[in-house]
């Protein structure tokens, strides 16, 4: 008999467990642009775009393999409007009473399934290097479950970097070198870019149409939409990128919307790149002496590291880790964060710049926008579905566990074990925004204030129980206690104004 076999917009790799599960001569392949997927949040009109012109392109070459596929377009109006529901009617379609699936990586979608009414069958994902099981006997009975120490089994697990038990340069890890503020330039053109073509073009059509409304732009859309494609800007990328990426991969650049990141985490969490794929090809570029050991040891620990390691919280914890608030946080995430006025730079950059290209580096994610969040009280649950609609590799395996826990710090600790929090210092340090902005670093108080610099003292007194014993951060409540009485005073009252301004919506 006929079974269903069902490809989500992220699952776009031949060697899927549930392509491999099924047989070519008999079973169906079903795969679907629905409503609810590309609705549970106003995703980025480029983050649509990709996924269904990636889609399309995959469900022809399964054709072209000699599969059976069911392609359910956006526009069809026989198409479901859930996974479930186009599952029913391909089953009646077709006569197939069982479905083959590929684990999805949200609680949301493996719900929707589980309680579907045509069974479904779901396999593990293996595009990962860790699976479950191996994730919770790592994690069990430890007190912390620090990334670093997961990574190196990774490392001695995949071999990748080891010179038989230790590891290459003889240290696990170079982050210190990998802190290098922006030179003046940058030398490496950016990602490749690929001009749409014939499938891409009807998407960016049907996009345009559905989700204009979107936050963000979809002019100028470059982005691969096949493996093949993915493979090219990858090894455009190790070529011209990875000599630098590693040290200068915190630092920030008025305009300069790439650097020298790889930008492949779309590709990746989408399945037209596999995870060892790409860490073999950096490794070699290291070995062939075409990079150096920071910036191919600090990639890879970002891939089989953190990669791994946040999935490996997301499915641990549960489903109701997205719910999580350990601070308390309820504000309302304030308009700039969909591209209203704003006279911080160092928020307009990184919001211009997701809203063009529904891309930004990792730091400007963690250190500028989700700092802002962090410092400004912003429920984290609003934070969290901001990060999820706006970013083109967003699936909530990887984008909940670096916004709740690594940004939010909204799961109490799991991840960070100290807030991500920084004032305007930071900022200023790893980047150039500070000289274009309209308030001053320098200034701790009074007109033109860096706000950083207000929200950072107003965060860490108004948390002094939670985090006055971390011996990471004692250093900190030492300098605001040596304070003059009046002038943490002026600091709080002005934080204070700064968020009630905020709250009326105005101008900050
Ligand atoms: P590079 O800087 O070139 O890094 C190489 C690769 O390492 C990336 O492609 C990515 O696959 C992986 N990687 C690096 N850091 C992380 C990380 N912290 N977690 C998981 N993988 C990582 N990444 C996503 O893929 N999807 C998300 O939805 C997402 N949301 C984030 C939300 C917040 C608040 C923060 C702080 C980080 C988030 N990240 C997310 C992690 C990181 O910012 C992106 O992976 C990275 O910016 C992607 O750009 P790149 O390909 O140029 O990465
Ligand atoms: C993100 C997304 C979007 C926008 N649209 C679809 C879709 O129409 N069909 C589909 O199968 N998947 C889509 N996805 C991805 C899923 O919503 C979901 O995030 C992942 O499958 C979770 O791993
Ligand atoms: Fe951002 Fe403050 Fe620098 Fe302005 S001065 S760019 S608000 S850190």
């Amino acid at each position: 008999v006929t079974r269903l076999v069902l490809i989500l917009g992220d699952q776009l790799s031949e060697g899927l467990t549930a392509l491999k599960a099924a047989d070519r001569a008999r079973d169906v392949v079903v795969m679907a642009e629905v409503a609810n997927e590309a609705g549970y949040v106003p995703h980025h009109p480029k983050k649509i775009a990709f996924l269904f012109s990636a889609m399309r392109k995959f469900a022809a070459r399964l054709r072209a393999g000699g599969w059976d596929v069911r392609y359910g377009r956006l526009d069809d109006p026989d198409t479901g409007d859930s996974i479930c529901a186009e599952l029913l009617r391909r089953s009646e379609e077709t006569g197939a009473t069982e479905v083959l699936a590929t684990e999805p990586g949200e609680w949301r979608l493996i719900e929707a399934l589980k309680a579907c009414p045509v069974p479904v069958t779901m396999l593990p994902d293996d595009r990962f290097l860790c699976s479950h099981a191996e994730f919770e006997a790592w994690a069990k009975g430890r007190k912390a479950l620090r990334m670093e120490y997961f990574y190196r089994e990774m490392r001695r697990k995949t071999g990748l970097l080891m010179e038989g038990h230790q590891p290459a340069g003889g240290q696990w890890n170079f982050d210190h070198d990998n802190r290098k503020p922006a030179p003046g330039a940058v030398d490496f053109s950016g990602p490749m870019r690929f001009e749409p073509d014939t499938v891409a073009r009807e998407v960016l059509d049907l996009v345009r149409d559905r989700f204009g409304q979107n936050f963000g732009d979809l002019d100028d859309f470059w982005f691969a939409t096949d493996g093949t494609q993915a493979r090219r800007a990858l090894a455009h990328w190790v070529k011209g990128g990875l000599p630098k990426f590693g040290d200068y991969q915190d630092a920030m650049l008025s305009g300069e919307r790439f650097l020298w990141h790889g930008v492949i985490s779309m590709y990746l969490n989408a399945g037209l790149l596999d995870p060892l794929e790409v860490c073999a090809a950096v490794e070699q570029a290291w070995r062939d002496g075409a990079a150096p050991l920071n910036a191919a040891e600090g990639f890879i620990r970002q891939v089989i590291g953190w990669r791994e390691y946040v999935r490996g919280i997301y499915f641990l914890e549960g489903p109701d880790y997205v719910t999580r608030n350990a601070l308390g946080n309820s504000r309302d995430l304030p308009w700039m964060y969909w591209g209203g006025e704003t006279r911080m730079r160092c928020m307009q950059e990184a919001v211009a710049q997701t809203r063009a290209e529904a891309y930004a580096h990792h730091i400007q994610r963690l250190m500028v926008t989700g700092n802002f969040g962090l410092l400004a009280g912003i429920d984290p649950q609003k934070v969290h579905e901001w990060y999820l609609a706006v970013y083109a590799d967003a699936y909530e395996w990887v984008e909940a566990p670096n916004t709740i826990g690594m940004s939010q710090f909204a799961d109490g600790g799991i991840i960070a074990s100290k807030p991500y929090v920084s004032s305007g210092n930071y900022i200023n340090k790893m980047s150039d925004y500070c000289k274009g902005c309209a308030y001053s670093v320098s200034r701790k108080t009074g007109e033109g204030a860096c706000p950083f610099n207000l929200l950072y003292w107003h965060f860490m007194d108004r948390h002094r129980d939670r985090f006055a014993g971390n011996p990471r951060m004692a250093q900190m409540y030492r300098t605001w206690d040596r304070m003059d009485p009046d002038k943490r005073e002026t600091v709080l009252a002005e934080a204070g104004e700064l968020l009630a301004r905020l709250d009326a919506g105005e101008v900050v």
